[in-house]
């Protein structure tokens, strides 16, 4: 019996790495269902697992995942009552942001960080392509570091292009298990590749047409760091389907109306139609900050939240 860490997963095969840095290539010992998830993978990557040798020892058979620390699931497709688990066991989860080629709207900024609050994960905005600012995508930058970082949220800009900031991102990145995640062609895996560069990642253009990137990483793999630390590339994903169907508890997930809710008048608030609200109060008079109030109640009115107890 052997023991690994899933560093890759292509659906059918895993990449398991031991202790001593080795790879295996492994498959599932038959059908493996994790109890209250129902997900399009039962293993992931950061799971820890054990294995058994097969084939004279160079494929192996996953018999155990272990108990996960925590993980971070977003809803496959818009319609879709799948979920998919973009990693188990990590540290901290950073959002690559970019304000062009492509734009990453406050929306799904807000869809993941309220994601990252109900898994309990620490969050970190980290803003790529600040070589391609003007004037406009400056001012755009200024005010987006504000919004989050007043949340609480660190915030990160860097260019993966000109390796602006690499040093910070990785005294942020050193000795943690880190989930990258973000937008097609935001320049994740270029980002590995700056801070890492022996990896060697293919990275992908950005098509003219859409401004947006191709898909280029197909499969979530943990790399590990030289200088210390694992790090998770992630295919690029169009939008953070959100979990989550239990509107009470959005509000909750926004760190700044999770301070204010106390002073709703109604317990059960849900800050829309309410009066003497203490949220809306602090939207008014720009305590709380107008952009992430409109995602709130973006968020309230998803499609997402119509599918109730779709567990059961
Ligand atoms: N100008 C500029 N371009 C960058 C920067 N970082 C990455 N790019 C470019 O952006 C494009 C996409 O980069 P990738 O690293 O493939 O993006 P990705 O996020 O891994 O994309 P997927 O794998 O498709 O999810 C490439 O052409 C990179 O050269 C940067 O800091 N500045
Ligand atoms: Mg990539
Ligand atoms: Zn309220």
């Amino acid at each position: 019996m052997f023991e690994g860490i899933v560093i890759k997963s292509t659906g059918s095969w895993f990449t398991v790495m031991q202790n001593d840095g080795s790879k295996i290539n492994c498959k599932l010992k038959g059908q493996f269902r994790i109890k209250g998830i129902k997900t399009t993978n039962p293993v992931a990557v950061g799971d820890k697992v054990e294995f058994i040798h097969v084939r004279d020892e160079s494929t192996g058979l996953i018999t155990r995942i272990f108990e996960r620390k925590n993980h971070i699931i977003r809803r496959s497709t818009k319609l879709s009552a799948q979920s998919h688990i973009i990693a188990s066991n990590i540290d901290q989860a950073v959002l690559i942001v970019t304000h062009a080629q492509p734009r990453t709207s406050t929306g799904f900024i807000d869809r993941f960080l309220v994601t990252a609050e109900a898994y309990h994960i620490p969050a970190v905005l980290l803003i790529n392509k600040i070589d391609l600012f003007n004037e406009e995508l400056k001012n755009y930058h200024d005010k987006i570091i504000q919004i989050y970082s007043s949340v609480g949220y660190p915030c990160y800009s860097v260019s993966a292009l000109k390796g602006t900031n690499l040093t910070q991102l990785k005294n942020l990145l050193k000795d943690k298990i880190s989930l990258l995640s973000g937008h097609s062609g935001v320049g994740k895996s270029a980002l590995v590749n700056a801070i890492e560069p022996g990896l060697d990642i293919k990275t992908g253009e950005i098509s003219h047409v859409h401004n947006k990137g191709k898909h280029t990483t197909a499969h979530a793999e943990m790399h590990k760091l030289s200088f210390g630390g694992f790090i998770i590339d992630t295919p690029g994903i169009k939008e953070f389907g959100l979990l989550d169907f239990d509107k009470n508890e959005v509000a909750e997930r926004f760190p700044e109306m999770r301070e204010k809710m106390h002073d709703c008048k109604f317990n059960n608030c849900t800050h829309v139609h309410e009066p003497d609200c203490a949220v809306k109060k602090a939207v008014e008079d720009g305590t709380i900050n107008k952009s992430r109030y409109l995602n709130y109640l973006s968020i309230l009115n998803d499609k997402y939240f119509e599918i109730v107890d779709w567990e059961k």
